[in-house]
């Protein structure tokens, strides 16, 4: 499977992992660290050695009870290094936004993909990505992140976040944005209890059935001190057997702050899928 990505075509005939790369003050797991555009240049260039096949820029935190961030504050955290990478880097990049004036600068500076945890749900949004050549990742997301943790409710989780991606998925469609260029994502830990999350790794074949890649968000994620009592600095284990049993239900992505580790991981589980079928010798 191949997804187009502006000037990048992203080989996804085996699972990539996408570096995450925060230039923010409050990200849960590495706030602070890569604010600077030379660290965050650097961050990137080592990413890139370690394997990944796209790094993923964020100027806003996600984080469950995270404030807002001005558009004009977003802009002037990720724009200077995006302009750094777009170009100089042998892989996409990717900017992780859900305001649509972000996605328009950021797809005019080079921006390969647009990764929106909010599905490109805010007016305009839908329409950038239509009149650009980049990817668009859509994330499911129940409620904000201001209070999404709160009471996290579903009748049945998975139907429910497939309906929403299907629906979103149609809505880029009708657009204009072709099925080569859409990235679908259950958002594991947005507005989801430890039973949620639980369930939607469990079904992701039947999301990966759809047809389109399959991203998954599980690096250091509070599900893994739920099921390991392991603070977020402590998640390496937890974070390298979900991306293992992702990929072997199916996942195409693997968006992970610990590259090198998450490449071997990825690498051993896909494997271990490419054989599923293969008759025994
Ligand atoms: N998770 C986070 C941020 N962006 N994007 C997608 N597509 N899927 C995810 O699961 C996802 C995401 C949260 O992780 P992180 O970037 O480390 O933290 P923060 O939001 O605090 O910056």
């Amino acid at each position: 499977m191949l997804l187009n990505c502006g000037h990048h075509t992203l080989d996804l005939s085996r699972p990539v992992v996408m570096g995450v790369l925060n230039v923010t003050p409050d990200s849960f797991s590495d706030g602070g660290r890569f604010l600077e555009p030379a660290a965050a240049v650097e961050r990137a260039l080592m990413m890139v050695e370690e394997g990944a096949g796209i790094v993923d820029i964020g100027g806003e935190s996600t984080r469950p009870g995270a404030a807002p961030v001005p558009v004009e504050e977003e802009l002037a955290r990720v724009l200077p290094v995006l302009e750094r990478l777009a170009g100089a880097l042998p892989v996409p990049v990717s900017v992780d936004s859900s305001k649509p004036e972000v996605m328009r600068q950021a797809v005019a500076a080079g921006a390969g993909m647009i990764n929106d945890v909010n599905g490109l749900r805010a007016p305009g949004g839908v329409e950038v990505l239509a009149r650009s050549r980049a990817a668009v990742c859509l994330m499911h997301m129940q409620g904000e992140p201001r209070t999404m943790q709160r009471a996290p409710s579903y009748g049945d989780v998975v139907a429910e976040v497939r309906a929403f991606l299907g629906e979103r998925v149609q809505a880029c469609r009708d657009a204009g944005v072709g099925g080569d260029r859409i990235v679908i994502d259950p958002g594991f830990g947005f507005g989801k209890t430890l039973e949620h999350n639980l369930d939607l790794l469990g079904s992701l074949d039947r999301l990966a059935a759809e047809g389109l890649p399959v991203l998954v968000g599980l690096s250091r994620k509070s599900m893994i001190g739920q099921l390991t009592g392991r603070a977020a600095d402590a998640r390496l284990p937890g974070s390298l057997a979900l991306a293992a049993i992702a990929v072997t239900y199916g996942a195409s992505i693997v968006r992970a702050h610990d590259v090198a580790a998450t490449v071997d991981a990825v690498k051993i589980a896909a494997a271990v899928r490419a054989r599923q079928g293969v008759p025994q010798a």
